[in-house]
């Protein structure tokens, strides 16, 4: 086989989403047969002895503490910016004005307005780009869109999704800070609507289409916490939950739902699809299945199937194990990093780029928007 092309990382971030991708990028060679080997060249973050730390976990060659050097560095080729969503678009910006490839960790920024630059300097620059929606590569997931893209469900009525979680519920939970920024709405943009709705939204523009209007509601449930770095109690500026009604383009109705407050659930993403002949049914605390009702089966036998997603038919499945083998969370981030690497020999950029993230971000900049005026709310196009 001919010598690999090295494509050089420079990771920014290394929190819980620096360590997915560095796993991604540094595993994706072993199970893929790709032109492209990633070289995890660099890492930066503010703390010096974190980033240390990290880099010798993970095998990066070299360490940073300021993202503008990291950036300006000859030797680096895509800059994957893994910290919180105050920074994406400072460092995105920068990195294509540097003709460098640039990935981000969802959401692509804290709102449209953001995204929008992003969406602008990578279109300028002409630079591959891509936003880590991950769960689009479980293959279940993957399957769906499959199936949905075959005419199998025949026409969409529904189209229903939650992501339930419930680490937040303690008043005593402080916001901000290295490991509580999702808390703090300076730095996150917003709570679970930019969080985990973002996640839901991807998937569902991804199977289903666009997302004309919505009607939503959210809520505080705690509405001051002691901040991490001014030390006082602060108001809290994020959603704890929120909830929205869409009508989606193809006429189908959809109904979504993200909370921290769920007592019981750690991270449950659930989907469902109902169409005319067949619906779909995913869960991310079982995300090797995917249960497939079709209308079209004999009667008598007729039911949910539960298929077991690990035959080298399914998608991404022939580059791990044997039938009945399953993977799990971080697979879906080496799939992702497959694809992106694939793209980049093809000369194709992979979904979602930063303009097809954009449509999330308009979607729940609408959502946050109908809380606030009780109204429906009209979603602009990417
Ligand atoms: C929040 O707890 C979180 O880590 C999100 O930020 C991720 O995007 C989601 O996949 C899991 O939950």
């Amino acid at each position: 086989m001919a010598a690999k092309r090295p494509l050089n990382v420079g990771l920014v971030g290394c929190g819980f989403m620096g360590r997915t991708h560095s796993n991604a990028w540094g595993k994706v060679n072993q199970f893929f047969e790709l032109e492209f080997q990633p070289v995890l060249k660099a890492v930066c973050a503010r703390n010096p002895e974190e980033v240390q730390a990290f880099a010798e976990q993970w095998g990066y060659e070299s360490t940073e503490t300021d993202w503008r050097v990291l950036v300006a560095r000859e030797d680096i080729d895509l800059i994957d910016i893994a910290s919180p969503n105050d920074t994406h678009a400072e460092i995105a910006t920068a990195a294509a004005a540097a003709g460098k490839m640039v990935t981000t960790e969802k959401p692509l920024a804290r709102g449209g307005a953001e995204s929008e630059q992003m969406v602008k300097a990578v279109d300028a620059a002409g630079v591959p780009n891509m936003v880590w929606y991950n769960y689009r590569r479980v293959p279940a997931v993957t399957l769906a869109k499959q199936l949905v893209d075959e005419g199998r469900l025949g026409k969409i009525f529904h189209y229903r999704a939650k992501f339930l979680q419930d680490w937040t519920i303690s008043k005593d939970l402080p916001q901000g800070g290295t490991a509580l920024w999702r808390l703090d709405v300076n730095v996150a943009g917003s709570g679970v609507t930019g969080d985990l709705l973002a996640h839901c939204i991807d998937t569902a523009l991804w199977l289903n289409g666009d997302i004309d209007r919505v009607s939503a509601m959210t809520e505080t449930f705690v509405k001051e916490r002691h901040h991490n770095l001014t030390g006082k109690t602060e108001p809290v500026g994020i959603d704890d939950a929120s909830a929205f009604l869409a009508r989606f383009e193809n006429g189908s109705l959809g109904t979504f739902e993200a909370t921290r407050y769920a007592r019981g659930h750690k991270a449950l993403y659930t989907l469902e699809i109902n169409g005319e002949h067949a619906s779909i049914m995913w869960d991310l605390h079982d995300l090797h299945r995917l249960s497939y009702f079709d209308h079209g089966d004999e009667g008598r036998v007729r039911g949910w199937r539960s298929i077991h997603i690990t035959d080298s038919d399914h998608p991404y499945m022939a580059h791990w194990w044997v039938p009945g083998l399953q993977i799990g969370y971080e697979h879906s981030f080496i799939h992702q990093a497959a694809d992106f690497l694939t793209g980049l020999a093809t000369g194709e950029l992979v979904s979602p780029t930063f303009r097809e993230a954009l449509a999330t971000d308009y979607v729940t900049d609408a959502v946050l928007k109908s809380a606030t005026s009780e109204k429906w709310e009209m979603v602009k196009r990417a």
